[in-house]
C-alpha cells in the first residue's frame, strides 16, 4: 500500500469521528459567567446645559442577556483636568431610568482638585479606596456608592454612564466604557450543564460521566479511572487496576484431552475474558521422569484452542504463561494435568 493510500484510508477513518465531534457541540450556545461589554466613548462637555448646572454626557451599553447579574464592574478610560467638577453614575435596567437606584463611581467634590488621566475601575471587592482628595492616579477603586446597588437583576437593557461636569471651563474626552457583568447562571462550555454543578467545566460533556466518582468527569479527567495511571499510559483507561499496565488481571486455566476418534490431542484455555483465550501461545510438553521435554509452541485458535498430533504412547501436558493482551488485561498462566497418549 502506498503512503498516499494509507493516508487517504485514515483520514477516512477520522471524518466520522469529526461530525460526533460537531453535532455535540451544537448543544447549546457557550454561556461564560462574566462577560464584558465594552464601547468608546466621546467629549465631555464644558458645562453647563442650558437650564441646569452641569453638562450631561451619557454612554448608553444594550446588553441582550437576560441572566441575572450577581456581581458588576465599571471601568472607563478618561481625560479629565478638574477631578473635583466631576460626577460619574451609571444607571442600570434596575434604575427604570431614575438615578436611584445607581452607582456613583464618583461624586462631584469627593475629588479637591487633579486630573482623571487613564483607566480606572470601580469593584465592590477592590478593597476600601474611593477616589477622593487631589491625587487620584488610574487604578481600581471603590464606587462612591455600592455596585451591589445595580445587581441582583436581570442583566436585558440599557447600561448608562451619566459623566456630568460641572465645570465652565474645562472638558474632557471619555475614550471607552465598560461593565464587566457576572451572571449568577453558566454554561462556559455550552452543554447545558451550569457550571456550578458542571464536572467538566469547559469541555463539553452533558452525559457528566464519571467513571471514578472523584470531582472530575471522565472527559477531562486525566486519569479517568483513578487507577494512578495517567490516560496516556494507562493500557486500559476505563478499567481501574493497580497492576504496571493499569490494566485488570484475568486468570487463565489449560484443559488438556485425547481425542480417541480424531486421533489428536487438544487443549484448551478458558479465561473469562476472551482476549486471553484468542491466540494465547501454548507450549506442548512431553512428560519424563527427571525433565520434561518441550516440544512445541503454537497459538491457540480464537477460541483458545489447539489439536496437536502427537507420537502414541506417551505422557503430555501444556502451559501458557502469562501475557499481556493490550487494552483488555493482564492473562494469567496455567498449565494443564498430564495426560497419557494410549499405544493403540
Ligand atoms: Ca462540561
Ligand atoms: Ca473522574
Ligand atoms: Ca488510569
Ligand atoms: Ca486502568
Amino acid at each position: 500500500m502506498t503512503r498516499r493510500l494509507v493516508r487517504a484510508l485514515v483520514l477516512l477513518l477520522l471524518a466520522p469521528t469529526a461530525s460526533i465531534a460537531l453535532t455535540g457541540s451544537s448543544e447549546a450556545a457557550p454561556q461564560p459567567c462574566t462577560v464584558t461589554y465594552s464601547r468608546t466613548g466621546g467629549p465631555i462637555r464644558v458645562g453647563p446645559d442650558a437650564g441646569k448646572d452641569h453638562s450631561w454626557n451619557p454612554f448608553t451599553i444594550e446588553v441582550a442577556d437576560s441572566r441575572q447579574v450577581v456581581d458588576l464592574d465599571i471601568s472607563y478610560t478618561i481625560d479629565f483636568a478638574a477631578a473635583q467638577d466631576l460626577s460619574v453614575h451609571l444607571l442600570g435596567p434596575k434604575s427604570g431610568g431614575a438615578l436611584v437606584p445607581s452607582v456613583q463611581t464618583l461624586n462631584r467634590g469627593m475629588a479637591t482638585g487633579g486630573a482623571l488621566t487613564g483607566t480606572y475601575t470601580f469593584d465592590d471587592e477592590a478593597g476600601t479606596r474611593k477616589v477622593s482628595g487631589a491625587t487620584n492616579g488610574p487604578g481600581t477603586y471603590f464606587p462612591a456608592t455600592p455596585a451591589s446597588g445595580l445587581e441582583d437583576f436581570p442583566a436585558v437593557g440599557s447600561w448608562s454612564l451619566w459623566v456630568l461636569n460641572y465645570s465652565s471651563t474645562v472638558g474632557g474626552t471619555l475614550s471607552s466604557f465598560s461593565l464587566t457583568l457576572t451572571y449568577a447562571t453558566c454554561d462556559t462550555d455550552g452543554d447545558g450543564v451550569e457550571d456550578k454543578v458542571d464536572n467538566c467545566v469547559t469541555t463539553p460533556n452533558a452525559d457528566q460521566s464519571n467513571r471514578d466518582d472523584d470531582a472530575l468527569g471522565d472527559a477531562c479527567d486525566l486519569d479517568s479511572d483513578g487507577d494512578g495511571l495517567a490516560e496516556a499510559a494507562d493500557g486500559c483507561p476505563t478499567v481501574a487496576s493497580s497492576t504496571p499496565t493499569g490494566c485488570p488481571t484475568a486468570p487463565r486455566t489449560a484443559k488438556l484431552r485425547w481425542l480417541d476418534g480424531r486421533k489428536r490431542l487438544q487443549a484448551t484455555v478458558s479465561s473469562p475474558v476472551a482476549a486471553c483465550e484468542a491466540g494465547a501461545r501454548i507450549t506442548l510438553w512431553k512428560v519424563r521422569v527427571h525433565r520434561d521435554t518441550k516440544l512445541l509452541a503454537v497459538d491457540a485458535s480464537v477460541a483458545g484452542r489447539y489439536r496437536f498430533k502427537v507420537p502414541r504412547g506417551a505422557r503430555y501436558r501444556v502451559t501458557v504463561s502469562s501475557s499481556y493482551s493490550p487494552g483488555q488485561a493482564e492473562c494469567g498462566k496455567a498449565v494443564s494435568r498430564k495426560v497419557r497418549v494410549p499405544r493403540h
